[in-house]
């Protein structure tokens, strides 16, 4: 059933002023009951907002006749209790955040990074149903034990490769050949049921003994090698590439990169339909992605401030300042490639995921190498012990990997035996990148665009060298097309609880309220006797300039910002007692000092049992939003800061459609064609205003 509520907000009253409403919906027994507004009930009161329910007679149209049923009339307060609640914050994820907020501040530390980081540690927990989780049965993880045993011999105690020692090369210095091979013997490993395997390691008790502290850089270093060898067994040629995406943030818009074009790791967005993975799929469904709309990829500055540490516990988790650990400045590519990779149990169903721990990898050698040649430390015995937390302690034996201990993962016979890392490629004027796919420029090798991955790259770049010398002079850099950065809406997956169905959604508004950063100006002015006044931007009067708030938060250092004062805000939610993440954007106007705008964020479908989850939201640059709720009671409507984590239950009056299109008839009320007032009934408002603050208290 439906209520109605109208909004006035005159000064004078302005009660003429009657929306009525009738539609057909549709119930769970395909019953059609035909709601209709027959009457309106007002109260008036002085200078206040006032909601005027409608309630209707509800008629029961079955087997042809009608029955009058129900004749509700509640005549609400002002606010009248919604059927979403505030909840707190789930405590384990409150915990996280607070250590964080020990540790550094939103000026340091991209808000996002230290909420993705809480987040999934939050939601990597194990759950009494966890279906997210493969789900494999004895025999399948013995068939993987074996796999893993054939990989290696041990020679006078030390485990070496059976397939022999390889060097990892930057993804884009591969030859065609090589890299064409690369990808055959991952489709081949899919083929033979062994990459399922590999994928669903990535679960389980290693998501805490393999992330959040000292083993996460050896864990992953044996998950590594063993994947190689994997491959290496399909073609012993092959070696596991590492993408660095040091090299992709040279270029404006780093989505652009070849990485995402059939000839590498097919498209970055939506279902993965080309390339060599077209089609694949992870064990919940489609391989997805969603590159550039949360996270960031790693910058070069990022990888010179771990690498100007000496010791293991300064680059470990939880590190003593989170710039220099490895991995919190790996976490943010995961939700910056987005899709599988987003969530830690299906990450490495996609087989980016690899070329991005390989990255890694290769940065915590860059490391290793200095610990031992500049300040004389033993990367070998360099493991800090996290007090009072077991699933890193040295000793314990490696999840899925019984023949080692956590500290083996970092033994130095990985790096003298296993394989060696080419160095990621550089130029100068005279020598090229030595790769077709990168270009040379002032000294920085710049990735081509997708777009050149159908040219054939490979034999004009052979026969420019062969002139030249150098494969240098015919690249040229593309221009930075801002406009295109927004333009592509995301692909949401659907899953809930592993089956993906748009009926398992509903659909709640939610209100985002955006003040101007700091900031912003923007070239246009005002005018007076004909002249330019060039002091100031039109958008900019000094009177309101009293209203901005400076608060400096951090944020990615590639932002970028529209000239059009277009921007983005990110809206997130993430199921708490079921398992489904569903993301969406608003464009917000960052000409003005405040505006709004408004987002219908998916969550679960509550008719059955209530919906947990919590709604986040951040900017392009990573800043945070304030989750605020509605004062209950208050009158005008307040709203006050709140954990943005939201239980919704089907009770009266409902604050959810069952479809987007009824979430947003529930919100506009639509006369005909003309838009109509709003109801003013947000439950949860979005708060955008940069202030430096901390969202979480
Ligand atoms: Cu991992």
């Amino acid at each position: 059933m439906h209520l109605f509520q109208l909004t006035n907000s005159c000064t004078d009253p302005c009660l003429g002023a009657i929306f009525a409403e009738s539609r057909r919906d549709t119930d769970q027994n395909g019953i059609s009951i035909l709601l209709e507004a027959i009457e309106l009930v007002s109260i008036l009161s002085n200078n206040r907002l006032i909601f005027l329910e409608i309630f209707g007679v509800a008629f029961l149209e079955m087997r042809g006749t009608l029955l009058s049923i129900t004749l509700v009339a509640l005549i609400g307060s002002v606010l009248v209790s919604g059927r979403i609640e505030e909840m707190p914050m789930p405590p384990e994820l409150q915990s996280c955040l607070k250590l964080i907020q020990t540790k550094t501040s939103v000026t340091d530390t991209v808000g996002e990074d230290i909420f993705f980081t809480c987040l999934n540690s939050f939601l990597s927990q194990p759950k009494k149903n966890d279906i997210e989780e493969c789900n494999l049965s004895e025999k399948e993880w013995k068939k993987f034990e074996r796999l893993i045993n054939q990989s290696m011999i041990m020679v006078a105690g030390v485990p070496k490769p059976r397939s022999g020692i390889r060097t990892r090369q930057e993804y884009r210095k591969l030859t065609d050949k090589a890299r064409n091979a690369f990808h055959k013997a991952v489709i081949e490993l899919n083929k033979s049921g062994e990459f399922k395997l590999f994928a669903c390691v990535h679960q389980g008790d290693v998501l805490k003994s393999g992330h959040n502290g000292t083993n996460f850089l050896g864990w992953h270093r044996v998950y590594l090698a063993m994947y190689e060898e994997a491959l290496r067994r399909i073609d012993p040629t092959v070696a596991l590439p590492y993408w660095d995406y040091t090299l992709d943030l040279e270029l404006e818009d780093p989505t652009k990169s070849v990485v995402w074009s059939p000839c590498f790791m097919g498209n970055g967005r939506g279902k993965v339909n080309t390339g060599p993975f077209a089609n694949w799929a992870t064990h919940l469904g489609n391989l997805e992605r969603n590159i550039g709309f949360s996270g960031s990829l790693t910058h070069k500055s990022n990888v010179s401030d771990i690498l100007s540490k000496c010791r293991t516990k300064d680059v470990t988790y939880p590190g003593c300042d989170r710039r220099f650990v490895i991995e919190i400045n790996h976490n943010p590519v995961h939700p910056w490639v987005g899709g599988a990779m987003s969530g830690f149990k299906s990450a490495a169903f996609d087989p980016v995921f690899f070329l991005h721990h390989a990255m890694v990898d290769y940065i915590w050698q860059l490391f290793r190498d200095r610990q031992r040649d500049v300040c004389y430390v033993d990367p070998s015995t360099d493991y800090p012990n996290m007090p009072g937390e077991k699933y890193h302690a040295a000793n314990r034996t490696m999840d899925r990997f019984p023949m080692f201990k956590n500290i083996d993962g970092y033994a130095s016979y990985w790096e003298d035996h296993w394989y060696k890392y080419e160095p990621s490629p550089t130029c100068t004027y005279e020598q090229d990148c030595g790769s077709a796919w990168l270009v040379c420029q002032g000294g920085v090798c710049i990735p081509k665009t997708a777009e050149e991955c159908h040219i054939n790259v490979t034999r004009a770049y052979t026969k420019a060298k062969a002139i030249t010398g150098s494969g240098n002079i015919f690249l040229e850099k593309k221009p930075y097309d801002p406009g295109t950065a927004l333009i592509t809406p995301i692909q949401n997956n659907f899953f809930i609880n592993g089956k993906a169905d748009m009926k398992l959604w509903a659909f709640v508004p939610i209100q985002v309220i955006y003040m101007k950063p700091t900031a912003e100006s923007f070239p246009v002015y005002r005018v007076y006797n004909d002249k330019l006044d060039l002091n100031q931007d039109f958008y900019n009067y000094p009177e309101l300039n009293k209203f901005i708030i400076h608060g400096h938060l951090k944020e990615y250092s590639n932002c970028k910002r529209n000239p059009s004062g277009a921007n983005q805000i990110i809206l997130e939610s993430n199921g708490i007692n079921y398992l489904g993440r569903y993301i969406e954007y608003t464009i917000t106007d960052s000409r003005l000092l405040v505006g709004t705008s408004m987002v219908y964020i998916g969550v679960k479908n509550p008719e059955f049992e209530n919906t947990e989850a919590i709604i986040s939201a951040h900017d392009r640059c990573g800043r945070m939003c304030q989750p605020q709720c509605l004062d209950r009671g208050s009158n005008p409507a307040k709203y006050r800061p709140c954990s943005g984590a939201i239980r919704i239950s089907p009770a009266s009056p409902k604050m959810y459609g069952n479809t987007l299109g009824d979430a947003i008839m529930d919100v506009w009320h639509l006369w005909g064609r003309d838009p109509g007032n709003f109801a003013n009934k947000f439950e949860l408002v979005m708060v955008c205003n940069n202030d430096g603050e901390w969202p979480w208290k």
